[in-house]
């Protein structure tokens, strides 16, 4: 693996959604060692701290106070991201997935000026797809997709100026999703495999494929990873569990196939919520996957026969 310079970001991002605690995410990675991790594996990394919301715009009215909080995330997010694409490998710290509408935002921006066109894959149990319009929930954490993709009505939002073609987004490890998402997501080319896909075809059957389209457009890759992603039992620091996720060997293969494919730009570490983690477990596998993303491996591949 190449050593890359990786820009650590703390996205401490906790307005997308209800239940408080996505705030101390940030904190809990470096205290799990994640800066140590990938130094140790050889990268150069640095630490920009936590960023804060630019505020100059949010609504005063206290009942827009998560739309408003979001919108200034969102602001700073893709500022702190265009920057930090051009000098590195920028690594955001959230905080909850609404933390995506400004990083991804931002990487975006820096592709397009690249003239290479972006990537995005989401590992998620759920496709983060609602406009504000069809949100049951209004929790921002389940629009970031929509916004990314170019969805009408994000009016408070910064325009997103480099929306994301369908045919670039690839979404694993889905299997919450709500009927007003279903339908949208029908009228889009996002490639879409399922846990009933995974189970069929493996991780590795939607990973290749997706690669390969990046490979042969000269893209960027953004890596969004939810914790949820995973199945609870490994990774239950997360507000919306959702169970029959992926299993540890599942997510470190993926991050072992996206390493080896040496696509990947740029990566998101969404929804940990150290307040509902044991003893930094969860915490711990994000940190150990992140690793496997940037290297860490049991042999050096191909794996010599070891008879
Ligand atoms: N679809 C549900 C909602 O809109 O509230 C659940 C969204 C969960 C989003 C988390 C970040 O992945
Ligand atoms: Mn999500
Ligand atoms: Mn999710
Ligand atoms: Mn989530």
């Amino acid at each position: 693996m190449d050593t890359r310079d990786i820009i650590l970001i703390g996205a401490p991002v906790d307005s997308g959604k209800r239940r408080r605690g996505c705030l101390m995410g940030p904190d809990a990675y470096r205290v799990a060692g994640l800066a140590e991790a990938l130094s140790g594996l050889g990268h150069r990394v640095s630490d920009l701290g936590n960023i804060a919301p630019d505020l100059s715009d949010a609504p005063s009215d206290p009942k827009l106070w998560a739309l408003g909080e979001t919108v200034g995330w969102t602001t700073a997010l893709a500022r702190v991201a265009e920057d930090a694409a051009g000098r590195g490998m920028p690594i955001f710290m959230g905080g909850d997935h609404a933390l995506s509408m400004g990083s991804v935002a931002g990487v975006a921006v820096h592709a397009q000026r690249c003239g290479k066109p972006l990537f995005l894959l989401w590992l998620d149990a759920h496709s983060d797809f609602h406009s504000l319009e069809s949100t049951e929930t209004g929790n921002l954490h389940g629009v970031s997709v929509a916004y990314l993709a170019g969805r009408a009505g994000f009016t408070m939002f910064p325009p997103m100026t480099a929306p994301i073609p369908g045919q670039n987004i690839c979404m694993i490890g889905l299997r919450s999703v709500d009927p007003a998402e279903r339908a949208a997501l029908r009228e889009t080319e996002i490639h879409l495999a399922d846990m009933r896909h995974i189970d069929e075809y493996g991780i590795r059957t939607p990973l290749a494929d997706f690669l390969a389209r990046v490979e042969a457009a000269n893209g960027l890759l953004h890596v969004s990873l939810d914790v949820d992603f995973l199945d609870p039992d490994i990774a239950p620091a997360v507000g919306t569990t959702s169970p029959g996720g992926a299993t540890l060997r599942e997510a470190h293969l993926a991050m072992e196939i996206l390493c080896d494919s040496g696509l990947v730009s740029s990566l998101d570490l969404v929804e940990l919520n150290p307040f509902l983690d044991e003893r930094g477990r969860t915490a711990g596998v994000m940190v150990d996957l992140t690793a496997s993303l940037l290297g860490r491996r049991i042999f050096d591949r191909p794996t010599r026969s070891l008879a």
